[in-house]
């Protein structure tokens, strides 16, 4: 069977911003790699996700690679916050410039990952029917690339088209003169609403959650704004790096948390936090999420704001959210509250009537048929363990990753899995990922990576597996770590809460600064926590 295997000294899965740049460090490191990827092109994410309004909510000057500085230096962003047809632009540059795509096959999904412990390789299998043998396999396959497609009872008999956010139609879809149902409302739907109304006849807005959402005040990135970063790059990004969510550093924060302050300094705080947009709002305070009373402040500021904006009480009601803010994802937007204000459109509540069914006229929710012609999908993903379980990867002794973690991932340092040697996973459950501005995490995940590859060849040692001891810890370390947090408190995709019968586990690491301190101490004591053998 071994004959069949072609040969590659690493495979890499996946060729978004992870996948790309681990084939950079490990082809610069003399290694042959060989990648595949299910899109028609690099870009992950940015790939897919292509419906209207999809920006990054990162700003331009930090959601960049950092590896090079020439790199850094020569490209322009355009707006403050990129738009996705922007950052695709940015990942074939990068591509092209390192000419990464050579080291991949596209429209190919990795099927299967199996150890075989006799020749110590990994043999992976695609539905191209490509065989290839490997010492090292690395997951680049990102923490929100499998969408998440509730059952609807009828949603096959719906008579119009039906799309997914994060599968958007590459040539577009043109709303004009359409009745539209958008189903959710995250960071997804909060982008496309307002554009989507702004050209459908009639938008239909299904909520189940409200969420908070925070003005992006997106526009053109001023050139004098751009060439100060540039000035002074390596320091600007050394200052984010310090943050928990490794962004941000130069936003307006107040010392302490918001109950430090009086009721008008607060205001005066969030208000400005408001009018700068973005995240600063949410790090205004360092204790929005550790402490309900501060967090509570924020919100009810929030709520204010929603109903100032929205003109139908009931409506501006509907639209309030009253659990944690930020607990799950805070979502930014470029006039969402506004666009209920619109004549075209509608927002239903769909958590205390539920949608029923999906007929091929619309959509059933409390007994009333909402008629539409084209259905929208925003429902988001099987987050950070998705992907990596629908394929069928095996370790030792033929044990399934995905029966390893039926009770919810467990992993050492969100990089490895005990029983999966030379398995390494880019942005892992268990390590800060989605917490934090992703570019920085995924830079410093391949790092230590490519790092410890080249510790493993400089020593001649053929293996590195995560121990089941340092893989308990670090889980409980993880999970003690959220709970000092709000995180826990709402149904999030960080906690699986979104996927019917999925385990609830809070699955990312808070706090950036000390988990690189955490990887970087790991590798200077010789990895510990993981066993190293010849
Ligand atoms: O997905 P989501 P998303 N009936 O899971 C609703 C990143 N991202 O694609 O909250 C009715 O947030 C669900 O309702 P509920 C970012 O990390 C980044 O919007 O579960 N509704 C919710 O409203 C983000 O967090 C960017 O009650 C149902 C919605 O669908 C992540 O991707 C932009 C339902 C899903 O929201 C995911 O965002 C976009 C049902 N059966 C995304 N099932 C930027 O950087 C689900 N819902 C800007």
């Amino acid at each position: 069977m071994a004959e069949r295997f072609e040969r590659a000294e690493a495979v890499i899965v996946g060729a978004g911003f992870a996948g790309l740049y681990m084939a950079h460090r490990l082809h610069q490191a003399g290694l042959t790699v060989r990648g595949f990827e299910a899109g028609g092109d690099v870009g992950g994410t940015w790939y897919w996700n292509r419906y209207p309004g999809a920006r990054c909510d990162v700003e331009s000057m930090e959601y960049s690679y950092q590896f090079d500085d020439a790199l850094q230096q020569e490209w322009e962003w355009s707006e403050r916050y990129a738009g996705q047809p922007e950052i695709l632009r940015y990942a074939n540059h990068v591509a092209d410039r390192f000419d990464l795509k050579r080291h991949f096959a596209f429209n190919t999904r990795v099927t299967a990952a199996t150890f075989d412990e006799d020749a110590n390789l990994w043999r992976i299998e695609t539905d191209a029917g490509t065989r290839v043998a490997a010492h090292f396999c690395i997951m680049a396959t990102g923490c929100l690339s499998s969408t998440n497609t509730p059952h609807f009872k009828g949603l096959e008999s719906f008579r119009g088209d039906v799309h997914h956010t994060g599968k958007w139609p590459h040539e577009g879809v043109d709303f004009s003169d359409q009745r539209v149902g958008i189903i959710g409302t995250g960071s997804s739907a909060i982008q496309a609403i307002p554009i989507i109304a702004a050209q459908a006849r009639h938008l239909t807005v299904f909520q189940r959650t409200p969420n908070y959402s925070i003005p992006a005040r997106n526009g053109p990135l001023s050139p004098a704004v751009q060439s100060s970063v540039k000035a002074e790059y390596d320091a600007f990004r050394a200052r984010n790096s310090k943050m928990p969510g490794a962004l941000g550093a130069d936003m307006p924060m107040r010392p302490g948390g918001a109950l430090e302050d009086d009721a008008e300094a607060r205001q005066r705080q969030y208000e400005s936090g408001w009018q700068r947009g973005g995240f600063s709002f949410l790090i205004g305070y360092n204790d929005l999420l550790v402490s309900r009373e501060s967090n509570e402040t924020a919100a009810q500021f929030v709520r204010e704001r929603i109903a100032e904006v929205v003109e139908n009480p009931h409506t501006a009601a509907l639209l309030s959210p009253s659990n944690v803010i930020g607990c799950k994802r805070p979502c930014l937007d470029t006039g969402y509250y506004e666009t209920f204000n619109r004549p075209n459109v509608t927002l239903v509540d769909v958590r205390e009537a539920p949608i029923e069914e999906i007929t091929p006229e619309g959509v059933v929710a409390g007994g009333e048929t909402h008629a539409v012609d084209c259905l929208v999908l925003a429902t988001g993903f099987d987050a950070m363990t998705g992907t990596l379980n629908r394929i069928d990867i095996r370790g030792r002794g033929g044990e399934a990753l995905k029966d390893k973690w039926s009770a919810g991932p467990v992993t050492y340092l969100g990089l490895a899995v005990a029983g999966f040697p030379n398995l390494f996973m880019i942005s892992g459950p268990g390590s800060p990922s989605v917490l934090t501005n992703m570019l920085v995490s995924i830079q410093q995940h391949v790092d230590w990576i490519a790092a410890c590859i080249a510790h493993l060849r400089g020593h001649g040692l053929a293996a590195i597996e995560a121990t089941e001891q340092a893989q308990e810890e670090w889980v409980a370390h993880v999970n003690a770590i959220a709970g000092e947090t709000l995180y826990p408190t709402c149904n999030s995709w960080y906690l699986g809460a979104n996927v019917p019968g999925k385990p609830r586990v809070f699955m990312p690491y808070v706090g950036y600064p000390l988990y690189v301190e955490r990887c970087d101490a790991v590798a200077a004591q010789g990895y510990e926590g993981f066993a190293l053998s010849n």
